[in-house]
This record gives structure tokens, C-alpha cells and sequence, in this order.
């Protein structure tokens, strides 16, 4: 399919979508958000893709939301069309695993893509905040719930309140993101540790996600219990006998995704 704002592949059951706006610094349109949008729900749709990269350009993955675009708007408006809401939460609601692989800017709307992935790598070039206080305005799309629970109040306090950006090291520090690599290596981490995931049992890795994610919206007893009783069910899966035969046996496991 020909987008205009993102380019699109699949290389070995993973799936790589790139926004695709650099005159703009990637800063996150309309169209942009709801071509990501279809992209992500049809790589989710499709039983070969097992894992999704989303990544943008070396100067930016993406530096907002489209301030452009918003400028003129009252609040009438975009409470009346429920202003960028379609979308916009499209990467956190997959169930199959995403990266985000960030270069450069990752700001406002764009550190709030990132922050949907499952988890994010970093060139040692990125650079991530929320300085939609210095426009007048808020995060709307996760700044202030997802960040704070990422990397504690006081680091998100400072990044909204101040709208000062924090380096990859300090995202590193704070546990923002998994890994921090040079920036020319970026997306051959990003897509090995893609096709890791993309090798493995997708059934079971789609519980595992489903586990963690349950983490966030729960109380640590109700975590623990969901978490026994999956583990529990991963019995019923072949590949899990499949795994542990394989390593009694001393040889790789052939995954049937069952
Ligand atoms: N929007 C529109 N255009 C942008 C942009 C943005 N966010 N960021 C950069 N650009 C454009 C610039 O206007 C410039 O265009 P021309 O002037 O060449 O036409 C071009 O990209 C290059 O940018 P600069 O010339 O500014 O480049 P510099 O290297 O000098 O500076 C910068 C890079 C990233 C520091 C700077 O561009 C900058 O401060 N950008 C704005 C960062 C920002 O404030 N971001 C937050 C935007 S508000 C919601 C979902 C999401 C949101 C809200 C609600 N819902 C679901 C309800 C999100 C809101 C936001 O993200």
C-alpha cells in the first residue's frame, strides 16, 4: 500500500513501519497518525508478522504532534471532533510486540508514541521530552500517566514542568528505555532484538506481553494471581512441551505457534 507520511516493510516476520515526514521533523499529523494507525492494525492482523519496529528519522523519530495544525483551534473544536483522538493509541492496544527505535527527537506526541511501544531503543543521539508546557498546552496522549510511571515522579515532574529534554543515557538511568547504542547501529539492534522475538513461540509471547502490560493496570496480588494462572495455561500450548523437550534433549526447538 502507498502511504504519504510513513514507508513500510517486512523483513523475516518482522514488520518495520517509518514515519516518514523529515521536512517537519516527523511531527505527527492527521494523516500521518492515521496512516501509522492502519499500517500497525494491519501488521497486528497478520499471522507472519511477530514483531513490529516503529522508527523514525536520524534527526528525529518524531518532534510532536503537528503544533501547525493545532494553532488555530478553539475549544469547541477540538472537544466537538474529540481532536486527534482516533489513532493515537493504536501502538499501545497490539497484541503483537513492538519496538520503538528512536533517533534524535522524541517529543510530546512523538516520546508518547515511543513510550506505547513495549519497550524502546535508543541511539545514543535521542533525545526525549515533554515541552508541550512551553507551548501553552499539556501532554494529551500519555506524557504525564505513562512517563511518571516509567520513570517516577520527580523525572517527570521536571520534563512537564520544565519542557527540558533528557538524553538517551538519562532515559537509559531511569529505565525509559531498554538499551542505548551507538546511533549507526540503531536498527540492526533494533531488528535483531526484533527477530529474536519474531523466533520464538508467538502464542506464548503474546501472554508474556499480555503479563507485563497487567502490571500497569492492577493491584500487585491481582498481577501475581493473573500471572500463575497464565503461566498455568501455557501448559496447554504444544510449544510449551515442545520447549522444555527441546532442552532436555539438547537440540532448538521447532515452534508450531500452537
Ligand atoms: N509541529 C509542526 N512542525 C514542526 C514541529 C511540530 N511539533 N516540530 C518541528 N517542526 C517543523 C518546524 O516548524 C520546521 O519547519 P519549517 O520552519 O522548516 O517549515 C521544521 O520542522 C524543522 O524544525 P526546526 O527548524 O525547528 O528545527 P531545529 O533543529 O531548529 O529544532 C526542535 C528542532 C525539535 C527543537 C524544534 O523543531 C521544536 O522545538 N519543535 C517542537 C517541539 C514541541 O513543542 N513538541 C510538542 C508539540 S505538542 C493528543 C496526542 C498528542 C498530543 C496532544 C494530544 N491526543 C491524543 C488528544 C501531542 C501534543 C504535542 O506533541
Amino acid at each position: 500500500m502507498a502511504y504519504e507520511y510513513i514507508e513500510t516493510e517486512t523483513r523475516d516476520g518482522v514488520a518495520i513501519v517509518t514515519l516518514n515526514r523529515p521536512e517537519a521533523l516527523n511531527a505527527l499529523n492527521a494523516g500521518l497518525i492515521a496512516e501509522m494507525g492502519a499500517a500497525l492494525r494491519g501488521f497486528d492482523a497478520d499471522p507472519a508478522v511477530g514483531c513490529i519496529v516503529v522508527t523514525g528519522g536520524e534527526k528525529a523519530f518524531a518532534a510532536g504532534a503537528d503544533i501547525k495544525e493545532m494553532r488555530d483551534k478553539g475549544y469547541a473544536d477540538v472537544a466537538a471532533e474529540d481532536f486527534i483522538t482516533d489513532d493515537w493509541e493504536v501502538l499501545a492496544d497490539l497484541r503483537t510486540p513492538t519496538i520503538a527505535a528512536v533517533s534524535g527527537y522524541a517529543l510530546g506526541g512523538g516520546c508518547e508514541v515511543a513510550m506505547m511501544a513495549d519497550m524502546i531503543v535508543a541511539a545514543d543521539t535521542a533525545k526525549f521530552g515533554q515541552p508541550e508546557i512551553t507551548i501553552g498546552t499539556i501532554p494529551g496522549a500519555g506524557g504525564t500517566q505513562r512517563l511518571t510511571r516509567a520513570v517516577g515522579k520527580s523525572l517527570s515532574m521536571y520534563m512537564n514542568l520544565t519542557g527540558e529534554f533528557i538524553d538517551a543515557e538519562t532515559a537509559l538511568r531511569a529505565g525509559l528505555v531498554a538499551k542505548v547504542v551507538p546511533q549507526a547501529e540503531l536498527m540492526d539492534e533494533a531488528l535483531r532484538i526484533a527477530a529474536k522475538i519474531a523466533g520464538l513461540s508467538q502464542p506464548v509471547v503474546r501472554v508474556a506481553k499480555e503479563a507485563v502490560n497487567v502490571a500497569f493496570e492492577s493491584t500487585l496480588a491481582e498481577g501475581i494471581r493473573f500471572e500463575r494462572r497464565t503461566f498455568h495455561a501455557t501448559f496447554a500450548f504444544e510449544d510449551r512441551k515442545e520447549g522444555m523437550a527441546a532442552f532436555a534433549e539438547k537440540r532448538k526447538p521447532a515452534w508450531k505457534n500452537r
